[in-house]
């Protein structure tokens, strides 16, 4: 079976050496294919055979037939060509900041640089300094791109991408009829941002057939460990899956024992000994007495504290609370009315505001905010205040005829280089809902970003903070900021903090929050949908809030529409 990752990896290398061709359009082409591809919930064998490859973002006919060549021959000659006469590995050097396709080709053509040990090599011994266009501090800000890039290196798959997937997988087996029960374990059940693997638990009475089944699935692309209990895959998504097979009675153990995580077992167990009991995947014992074994809930009772929820389980407090019976009463995914982050085509979304409120209402929500860069932006198209004032206009006479979803007039703000706001006070006084956002020179050290934050925060203007470490999982580290002092100032100036859900993003981190919510700061969840696909990452902004401690009271987008608008800034 072909894999979605390596035919995107495929897609997004012919577009950057057709880019080092010059030639037009075409590379625009394939790197939006690229990108559906890897944000694919479904396999893409399974797209094929439905014949629905050309109803994909980006994929036309000549591209369809590149990706039906590979489903079927496992190779695509355009690709091929085209990397006998570039060999370089692209893969690895679109995730180094700084270095585009363009720079890929003149450092071959100049150095010869086919992959990262060459380029190492060539900055050590100082070639890349005297090249025509790179200079000293290029070469600097080259070491420093690759250091960053090492160190940062993510192995880990985005729950925000594979969670559908798995999701689809789950389905396929309770469908099969070969099992009684199937549940997913591990990371992936503790909502966790990036997952390690797949882990799913399930009752079967015939282990053999099932086991036969998910072999067999569209998703695999190759078995690792075949057995009537345990069976370990590879999924075309580009992670591992493994699946065991339990006994109905101690199912509840098992899903306590591989929820995880390791260091919350660790503990539970310590405690079970001290009271005189063993806890292990089997059950809870006394001696050879069975205590508890069926049903999750009992385990932790009987270890005298309450049933904690998954996405708690780091060993980071929750233990101790459930022992004092003061665990937070979490936010539940369905308290939360409106979405408070979204674009549309007026920027850099890719569809109108009409179309993203009406895919909003689907979903269930009250609201959305629309919240389009500002000017500042360049690369996103932001919008100046004349435009947001029509689409301000735009707002109110959807709102005037829309019975059901609402949209709030909003915006993600620049926060300048020196902390000024990016638009006329005239024009802020027209949002209901504003995001501050810093995206450009994020390279300022501590105390100058805190202080610029900081400056934009004591504005008054300002709502709340858009994904505030600005971190990108496994592409760039956060802003180096004081993070103390920010939340001082949130607090003094009722700012809220963003959650932003967008699996990139997934910013702030749920350790920041449960931090941030002792200061008793207040956060906004947002999904940074770009088009309508995007918006069940709300769900993975709220999956973090659950992971933050934080309860209903906590997060505004559980107000309904007039009480949002109601908010001081
Ligand atoms: P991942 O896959 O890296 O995202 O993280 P997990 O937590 O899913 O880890 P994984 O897949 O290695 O194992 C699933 C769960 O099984 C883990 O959360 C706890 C449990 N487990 C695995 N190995 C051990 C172990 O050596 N000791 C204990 N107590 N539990 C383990
Ligand atoms: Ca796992
Ligand atoms: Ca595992």
């Amino acid at each position: 079976m072909v894999s979605n990752k390596d035919l995107a990896d495929k897609l997004y290398d012919i577009a950057d050496i057709l880019e080092m061709q010059d030639v037009k359009w075409e590379p625009r082409a394939y790197r939006t294919a690229a990108i559906t591809i890897s944000g694919l919930s479904d396999d893409i064998t399974s797209i094929y055979k439905a014949g629905k490859l050309t109803q994909l973002e980006g994929v036309g006919k000549s591209i369809a037939e590149s990706i039906t060549e590979y489903i079927e021959t496992g190779k695509i000659k355009k690709y091929d060509k085209l990397k006998r006469d570039y060999p370089i590995d692209l893969t690895t050097f679109r995730k180094i900041r700084g270095l585009g396709p363009k720079r890929v080709y003149f450092l071959y053509k100049k150095l010869k640089i086919k992959n990262l040990d060459d380029l190492k090599s060539a900055i050590e011994s100082h070639k890349i300094m005297n090249l025509e266009g790179f200079g000293e501090k290029s070469e600097d800000e080259l070491k420093r791109s690759i250091e960053s890039f090492m160190s940062i290196k993510e192995e880990r798959l985005l729950l925000g991408y594979v969670i559908d997937y798995t999701e689809n997988i789950i389905n396929k087996l309770v469908k099969s009829g070969f099992f009684e029960k199937v549940k997913i374990a591990g990371s992936m059940r503790r909502m966790k941002e990036t997952i390690g693997d797949i882990d799913i638990l399930a009752i079967s009475e015939n282990p053999e057939a099932g086991m036969n089944f998910f072999s067999n699935l569209d998703e695999v692309k190759s078995i690792i460990v075949s057995g009537p209990t345990k069976t370990t895959v590879e999924l075309g998504i580009g992670t591992t899956c493994d699946i065991r097979i339990l006994k109905r009675d101690s199912f509840g153990a098992a899903m306590q024992y591989f929820t995880g995580n390791k260091d919350h077992n660790v503990k539970l167990r310590k405690i079970a000994i001290s009271k005189g009991l063993k806890l292990n995947e089997y059950g809870l014992f006394k001696g050879k007495k069975i205590i508890a074994e069926k049903d999750e809930e009992k385990i932790y009772r009987e270890l005298g504290m309450d049933w904690i929820p998954p996405e708690l389980r780091e060993n980071t407090g929750e233990i101790e609370a459930a022992q004092n019976h003061s665990l937070p009463e979490l936010i539940d995914y369905k308290d939360i009315l409106g979405d408070l982050h979204t674009h549309s085509k007026d920027s850099d979304g890719m569809n109108s505001l009409e179309e993203m409120a009406v895919s909003a209402e689907k979903t269930g929500l009250k609201y959305i905010a629309l919240t389009n860069h500002s000017k500042g932006l360049y690369v996103a198209h932001g919008l100046d205040d004349e435009r947001f004032s029509e689409i301000n206009k735009r707002i109110d006479k959807f709102n005037d005829s829309s019975k059901g979803i609402k949209i709030l007039k909003g915006t993600e703000l620049e926060i300048l280089k020196d902390g000024s706001l990016d638009l006329k006070q005239t024009t802020l006084k027209e949002f209901d809902f504003v995001i501050g956002a810093i995206h450009q020179n994020i390279s300022m050290d501590s105390k100058e970003i805190t202080d610029r934050l900081i400056r934009a925060i004591n504005t008054g203007n300002i709502n709340t903070i858009a994904h505030p470490t600005d971190r990108i999982i496994g592409e760039r580290e956060p802003l180096k900021l004081n993070f103390e002092k920010v939340m001082e100032a949130c607090v003094n100036n009722e700012v809220l903090l963003e959650i932003n859900g967008y699996p990139e993003r997934s910013d702030l981190p749920f350790d920041l929050v449960k931090k941030a919510k002792e200061y008793k700061i207040k956060f906004s969840l947002g999904s940074d949908s770009h088009r309508p696909e995007h918006l069940k990452f709300i769900k993975l902004a709220c999956a973090i809030a659950r992971r933050g401690w934080l309860e209903k009271k906590d997060v505004v987008n559980t107000f309904n529409y007039k009480d949002i608008l109601g908010l001081k800034r």
